[in-house]
């Protein structure tokens, strides 16, 4: 009897356990690794850098493609970049911009704690502009 009072046990603590994990969980999986913004003028897509595993007080990247309605590379662009918490007050954080390659512009930028962050982006080049913002998580 004590035995099989033992097994029952089991599923029900491995059920404690998932259940404690996915509430524990970060829930970086419904970020996306990409966010897409086009008006018919101007294209951009946002990469977040995945391989540096992002942590909080130190930098973080991301990568803008800036297209024109052709798909033609967009350079010479001002792409403003600064990052945010959704609902939080802990302010604005700038970030550096590099052009690296024609239409290529790398943000970096360091979130300074853990939790769900957006980069909010202003692309302006000559008279168009577009506003794109990624969601990103910080575990
Ligand atoms: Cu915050």
């Amino acid at each position: 009897m004590k035995h099989r009072r033992f097994l029952t046990i089991i599923p029900i603590t491995l059920l404690l356990l998932s259940a404690a994990s996915y509430l524990m969980s970060d829930g970086s999986k419904s970020f996306p690794a990409a966010t897409i913004s086009d008006n018919g003028k101007l294209k951009a897509v946002v990469l977040t850098d995945a391989a540096n595993n992002p942590k909080a007080m130190k930098e973080q990247k991301f990568t803008y493609t800036i297209t024109d309605e052709n798909g033609q590379s967009v350079s010479g662009a001002v792409v403003d970049v600064s990052l945010t918490m959704p609902g939080m007050f802990c302010g604005v954080i700038p970030t550096r911009m590099t052009e690296t390659s024609p239409g290529t512009y790398v943000a970096v930028g360091i979130p300074v704690m853990k939790g769900n962050w957006t980069a909010v982006a202003s692309v302006q080049a000559g008279s168009d502009s577009l506003r794109i913002e990624h969601p990103f998580h910080i575990g």
